[in-house]
């Protein structure tokens, strides 16, 4: 297709055209993902998330910047599950990115909730995969909140930094299962402000508990990513992260997890829509239904013949 060759050949337009197939679902996007994914699996992909304002955009703007420094490219995506927003950056983002958005080795592009979450993250990881064939070294994907969701979105990440502030009060006892479960690095962002020490101090006691068995202990960095202020220290501690996954066999164990989570996925949707098609859509479920009411038939039955029917040939 000529769409990929372009993308392959390094055209934005081709890319963003693509991210676009991705989030609308056109048909061809399924094509255009076949022809990408022999050229995928090579760039680090880190999940940034945490809840509103906590200065996700923010800090990925001056990641962002330190890894270019390095002379490595970057891909951006900026998950919003509550919007509806997408296609071009959210305005707020594209304001906190703004030293990025002249730079022609940075792609940032937002994704809303056109969809179901479910879709979302979904989509967000094929929008990864195209950045990833692009040839994007370092790939943030930004994402609102911890709860299922997100942690669905992340899961496209090889690590994954979690974003607290300080004054979040209970909060973090609210969140602290999901948080710890998913933090491979965690920032605590807004130093600037009071309470810095004492979040860090309650982050270190549930870590310490939570931890007793895991080989890898999430380092807390404290940031003031306004100021730039331990974006470097910050840098250093994703790259120890992803050695240590790299080196122990983790990131290889996360990619398989996350190939398998992947695959089952499409074929459960493809068998679902496949069954859509063949009872919905010409009537027949209908037909079931009246039966079942009835009790001329029941739902078991049914579900056992049309197996039979559609996927035993
Ligand atoms: N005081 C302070 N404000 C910050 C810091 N980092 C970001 N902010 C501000 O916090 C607000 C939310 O930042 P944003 O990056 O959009 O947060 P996001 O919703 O997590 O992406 C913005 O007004 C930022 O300028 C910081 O370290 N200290
Ligand atoms: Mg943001």
């Amino acid at each position: 297709m000529d769409i990929v060759k372009d993308l392959l050949n390094g055209s934005r337009l081709a890319l963003s055209r693509t991210i676009t197939a991705i989030e609308n679902e056109y048909d061809e996007a399924v094509d255009i993902m076949k022809e990408l994914y022999p050229h995928t699996g090579h760039a680090f992909v880190l999940g940034i998330t945490g809840p509103p304002g906590a200065g996700k955009s923010t800090m990925t703007d001056k990641l962002a910047r330190a890894y270019r420094n390095m002379g490595k490219t970057v891909g951006i995506i900026a998950v919003d599950p509550t919007s509806p927003f997408s296609g071009g950056a959210i305005l707020g983002d594209r304001i906190r990115m703004n030293s990025l958005t002249l730079d022609e080795g940075v792609f940032i592009r937002s994704m809303g909730t056109r969809g179901s979450l479910g879709g979302l993250s979904h989509k967000t990881a094929d929008a990864v995969k195209a950045l990833d064939a692009f040839g994007k070294d370092v790939i943030f994907v930004e994402t609102v909140g911890v709860g299922q969701s997100e942690v669905d979105i992340v899961k496209a990440a090889d690590t994954t930094m979690v974003v607290l502030i300080p004054g979040m009060g209970d909060d973090i006892q609210a969140i602290k299962a999901g948080i710890l479960e998913i933090g491979d690095v965690f920032a605590i962002n807004k130093a600037d402000h009071d309470g810095a020490d004492k979040l860090q101090m309650e982050l270190n006691m549930m870590l310490d508990l939570d931890g007793e068995m895991k080989e890898w202990r999430p380092p807390i960095q404290k940031v003031i990513a306004s100021q730039g202020e331990g974006i470097n220290e910050l840098v250093a501690q994703l790259d120890k992260h992803y050695s240590y996954i790299k080196e122990n066999g983790v990131l290889e164990q996360r990619r398989h997890e996350r190939t398998r989570t992947e695959l089952m996925e499409l074929l459960n949707a493809s068998i679902g829509r496949y069954i859509t098609n063949s009872i919905v859509k010409t009537g027949r479920l209908d037909n079931y239904l009246e039966d079942i009411k009835s009790r001329a038939n029941d739902p078991y039955t049914i579900v056992r013949s049309l197996l039979d029917e559609l996927l035993v040939k």
